[in-house]
């Protein structure tokens, strides 16, 4: 180990004596900095509107899919900073995710019969609600290759739950929540036998089917029970995406259809393709669900069990008046209700229109028996005209709206002519237009699909960046573009390179509105929120070996792993290491892994973390930390060594080769004493303002303490070796001592700092 030198300290003493060297700005003025890089005012403008300075926060964060990457990106609006990429139905490295025991069983939840599926196309985030509006408590987000859906806990942005749709072979219309979070929503794409089991084509109208499932969601335990949780099954049309209602509309919900004409292609038995045959009628068909009826004929036993799962069939939920149709204009895509929950907003996709549905005259003509025949399946269909209250023209190839927090206001993305339009539904009428680059799909704008939208800005998730880009060869990054919203003309402010894979979809939340935690309380297993059986405290570290099993108790703290070194496993055992991280300051996350066996875990503060392993192979395998988390992050380290079958300690020679002096001691005891007095110095500011108002700084407090504490034991057996007058090993706890010295002076000083930039004021 490399001794630390006088250098590090005199930092450290300059930095606490407030010797660091300034920022100075260079004499640019801004006409200079404009002409130099070619800048025009309106691109000053946006860049101001954007800029977020050092240090400083976001308004609002978005929660994007990340398409094939099968993650969930987070970025501040309007910096555009990407904050994290949460793993959701992919191994995700940096977390772990996939490569410590907790996360494995997330994913396990997520295998699709008994089949382990390491890749999803995240499409549709849906934040948690209370009435309507977010209460940022969870995420969810589906899968479309797989027909999936993930929780996320909003207060530790970590993946929990992940559940495979037991009677659905693909989908599209999910994540979307009803109003309280009774339920989160998934419909199906592409129609399929609900069974497991070979149906031919021919049989397609009779025994091919598509359905919507309604999740329920126990918000106490924040995961999805699927014991309680049922299907609608719905004909053969290929479902597309789906809103719940709010406000009047509660309790219903709504989902398009693409190909209500019940198409099967097959080019290569000499028909026509899919997208002839699925774009033949001039309308298709929305799908209206009441869902608390559904709930109510589960409960009654009238749903059947297919898959383990309840589904409701077509005949149940018509003859209760649950389920109806309404021909829209051929294949739709978007379904968006208004904040108000009074109308239904569905998109043409190869219509110029949107078509305004009222809730309030759907209901009028149920009510009044008003339907306009039959589907083949007995399902009653409402005349388009006695539901529609007015169709709009915006442009070519309307795809999704969101809404602003002006009333009446709405953005519909044009994916055609790649323009977003703004118009008001109230009035029909278009308000402004403005280009994006190029064919946006979804647009977001802030809680826009809420009851209380916030208006202020708008992002464009554009298909294609094209030539927006510095090039990368020929897969491009995908593309957001943040709009200015907050006044009638919208303005460009700032391109966005996604490098992740397609971003479906987004939605953004206020961001005080979310509360997540910066630790865990010790020893939790943070994928089930509980205490975990391997957690340990500090001194309280085991290595147990029973049979061909190694189970070791480890802990994690600046910078030491204990145990440093595993030496009773042989070739062929099964190697669990349970990792607690002792750290309570903020983000002093540690990372474990072990050469050649495949595992990571991350570690954060209080969490406990599981790698396990067959140790196939004789040999020495080194394990680290692989976060930075200390000036000695290197020194975190130790030896996992196997040894071959029936190995003996030979002859090993036990002496260990003395380096250390009396002068050396010295030399560290001085450094000791030094050093303690920048820390009196550093506690001295502390305690003389008033730190207490700073719970970031309390806890950087007690952490330093934490580890000025533990000088205490490493005196006694340096104090012990000093009366030996063995030198080498007063030396060495000297500079354990040391050790523990720079780390609480770390900590003091990050407080100090941010007291300092904080405001903090004197007290005495
Ligand atoms: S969809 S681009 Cu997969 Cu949400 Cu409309
Ligand atoms: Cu812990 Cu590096």
């Amino acid at each position: 180990m490399k001794r630390a030198t006088l250098h590090a300290l005199s930092l450290l003493l300059a930095s606490a004596l407030g010797m660091s060297a300034g920022t100075s700005w260079s004499a640019d003025s801004l006409q200079d900095v404009m002409k130099k890089r070619g800048l025009s005012q309106q691109d000053l403008l946006a860049a101001a509107k954007t800029y977020v300075p050092t240090g400083k926060r976001d308004e609002f964060l978005a929660f994007s899919s990340g398409g094939q990457s099968g993650q969930v990106m987070v970025y501040g609006i309007p910096s555009m900073r990407i904050l994290k990429f949460i793993g959701v139905f992919t191994p995700e490295p940096w977390q772990g995710y996939g490569y410590d025991e907790e996360s494995k069983k997330v994913l396990k939840g997520g295998w699709i019969n008994g089949r382990e599926v390491t890749w999803g196309d995240s499409h549709h985030p849906a934040i948690s609600e209370t009435n309507g509006n977010y209460d940022g408590q969870f995420l969810f987000i589906n899968d479309k290759a797989n027909p999936r859906i993930a929780v996320i806990d909003l207060r530790d942005f970590e993946t929990k739950q992940i559940v495979a749709n037991p009677i659905f072979k693909s989908e599209h219309g999910g994540a979307f929540v009803t109003s309280n979070t009774e339920y989160v929503i998934e419909a199906s794409q592409y129609a399929a036998p609900l069974e497991n089991k070979f149906v031919p084509l021919e049989e397609f109208n009779e025994k091919y089917r598509g359905g919507m499932t309604f999740w329920k969601f126990d918000r106490q335990k924040g995961r999805i029970d699927a014991g309680k949780s049922f299907s609608f099954e719905l004909p053969p049309y290929s479902q597309d995406l789906s809103d719940a209602g709010k406000g009047p509309s509660e309790g219903w919900a709504f989902t398009n259809s693409f190909c209500s004409e019940r198409y099967v292609g097959g080019i290569e038995r000499g028909r026509p393709p899919f997208e002839a045959g699925c774009s033949a009628k001039d309308t298709d068909y929305m799908h209206v669900l009441n869902w608390k009826l559904g709930e109510k004929l589960v409960a009654q036993g009238k749903a059947k069990t297919i898959n383990g799962h309840k589904v409701i069939p077509m005949d149940v939920a018509v003859k209760a008046g649950a389920l109806f149709l309404i021909p829209e204009p051929k294949s739709p895509h978007g379904v968006d209700i208004t904040p108000d929950g009074k109308f239904i907003i569905v998109a043409g996709k190869l219509d110029t229109h949107v078509s305004v549905f009222s809730f309030e005259k759907i209901m009028a003509a149920i009510k009044a028996g008003r339907f306009e025949g039959k589907d083949p399946y007995g399902i009653p269909i409402i005349g388009m005209k006695d539901a529609l209250d007015k169709q709009v023209q915006l442009g070519l190839g309307p795809l999704h709206t969101q809404f602003d927090s002006t009333p009446c206001e709405a953005y519909t993305s044009l994916y055609v002519d790649s323009q977003v339009a703004k118009w008001d539904y109230c009035k029909g009428k278009v308000l402004d237009k403005i280009p994006v680059h190029y064919n946006i799909g979804h647009l977001m704008t802030m809680e826009g699909d809420t009851m209380s939208p916030k208006g202020k800005y708008l992002v464009a998730l554009n298909k294609l960046a094209i030539d927006r880009f510095n090039p990368v060869g020929p897969l491009h990054p995908q593309s957001h573009q943040l709009i200015d919203i907050a006044s009638d003309k919208m303005q460009l402010l700032y391109d966005m390179p996604v490098p992740l894979g397609e971003p479906h979809y987004a939605v953004a939340i206020a961001a005080d509105k979310l509360k997540p935690g910066i630790r865990y309380k010790l020893g939790t297993d943070s994928r089930t929120d509980t205490k975990h059986p391997g957690a340990v405290r500090g001194g309280e570290e085991k290595t147990i070996k029973k049979g061909n099993k190694v189970t070791v108790y480890a802990t994690m703290i600046r910078s030491h792993i204990t145990p440093e070194i595993i030496d009773n496993v042989d070739v062929g055992d099964e190697v669990t290491i349970h990792l607690t991280n002792l750290e309570r300051a903020q983000d002093e996350t540690h990372g474990f892994t072990i050469s050649g066996f495949n595992v990571h875990a991350s570690v954060e503060p209080g969490k406990t973390a599981t790698v396990k392993f067959k140790a196939d192979r004789e040999g020495v395998f080194p394990y680290y930390c692989t976060e930075f988390c200390s000036a000695l992050h290197l020194e975190m380290q130790g030896y996992l060594l196997v040894k071959p079958k029936g190995w003996k300690p030979g002859k090993v020679s036990k002496a260990e080769t003395k380096t250390y002096t009396k002068a050396d001691y010295d030399k560290q005891y001085k450094t000791n004493l030094d050093t303690q007095a920048v820390i009196d110095q550093v506690v001295g500011y502390i305690t003389s303002v008033n730190y207490k108002d700073f719970p970031e700084v309390v806890a950087m407090v007690e952490d330093a303490f934490d580890q000025l504490g533990k000088t205490k034991d490493v005196k006694v057996k340096m104090e012990a070796a000093v009366k030996a007058q063995d030198w080498q090993n007063a030396t060495l706890w000297a500079g354990q001592w040391w050790q523990y010295q720079v780390k609480t002076a770390d900590l003091g000083l990050r407080a100090k700092t941010y007291l300092e930039q904080n405001g903090a004021r004197k007290v005495k």
